[in-house]
């Protein structure tokens, strides 16, 4: 799952050769994409929506790739029918992965980056003189804490999650499982006495962990058979998760819809999994964290 092949760095001065400007760039984008939705979040928390474009891919990843099509629309920019299309404009013969989140420069005409990480950090930080200066996703005095946080988010919960599913042994599942509910207990302990995992501001460790949060009742959790619990049965991280969602920037780049299809022909057969069921779940509730400072 890992291996950006594109790594280019938008930067406010310009120095690595992609500036941060109004209209020049758009991101592809798939809506059950965990890493590319955190792109997307970052874009509308920082109020880049009439800077930065976006646009859809199907839904589905086929024989092709990921396509354009009737249901989520046309490419806009360039009029591809494939996105394996952007690669081949970016590097000639290009034969690596084709993923979104992916980043378009209009100006150059390829694209800058398909690292999602970058990306958001790049939204988040270099697009001040248009950007929203008062959110602070990545304040400099918390990067540390934020990267190991990230890092550890990724690996037991993000990629953790991926991983009980992938796994064919007996012992591999139930250290991958475990794994990811001890995340889970973690973050919920940490959200009893905070209102976001740094505090009271939302940072990118809250894009990073929210979009896995999302997916958990309706494909994580049934795909992997992970934990007997659902989403609800940890209070504080729950509530916190609809806190999330009932702002725009999280509400306009969900769509449960993707994640409520069936996957379970991915997941490897081998060991005895507990039986998990998806789970709907009301996002609209009452979040009460108002209180929680
Ligand atoms: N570029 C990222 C990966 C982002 C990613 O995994 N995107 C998935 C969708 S969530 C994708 O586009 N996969 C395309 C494929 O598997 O062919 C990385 O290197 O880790």
């Amino acid at each position: 799952m890992n291996g950006s092949a594109l790594k280019g760095r938008v930067t406010a001065d310009g120095s690595s050769g992609y500036p941060a400007e109004p209209g020049r760039y758009h991101l592809y984008l798939a809506w059950s994409c965990p890493w590319a939705q955190r792109t997307a979040i970052v874009r509308d928390l920082k109020g880049l929506r009439e800077v930065v474009t976006l646009s859809y891919v199907e839904d589905d990843l086929g024989a092709e790739g990921w396509t354009f099509g009737p249901r989520r629309g046309p490419d806009p920019v360039n009029g591809f029918g494939r996105l394996r299309q952007a690669y081949e404009a970016t590097v000639p013969g290009y034969d690596g992965p084709v993923s979104v989140p992916a980043l378009w420069d209009r100006v150059t005409g390829g694209l800058v980056s398909n690292d999602y990480a970058a990306i958001t950090v790049d939204l988040g930080t270099q697009f001040e003189e248009w950007g929203d200066p008062e959110v602070r996703l990545y304040p400099p005095e918390l990067r540390a804490e934020i990267d190991r946080l990230n890092a550890y988010l990724h690996a037991d919960l993000n990629g953790g999650a991926w991983e009980v599913a992938m796994t064919t042994t007996q012992k591999g599942y139930e250290a991958a499982r475990g794994r990811v509910v001890a995340v889970l207990d973690r973050m919920e302990r940490r959200l009893a006495t905070r209102r976001f995992l740094f505090g009271d501001t939302i940072t990118e460790s809250d894009v990073w962990l929210w979009p896995t949060l999302a997916r958990f009742d309706l494909l994580d959790n049934p795909l992997g058979k992970i934990s007997e619990r659902s989403l609800s049965d940890f209070p504080n991280l729950w509530a916190y998760a609809r806190d999330l969602y009932q702002r725009p920037a999280f509400r306009d780049t969900t769509d449960f819809g993707t994640f409520r299809r069936d996957r379970s022909s991915i997941r490897r057969p081998g060991p005895a999994r507990i039986e998990v069921e998806p789970v709907e779940a009301d996002w609209e509730l009452p979040h009460g964290r108002d209180s929680v400072l």
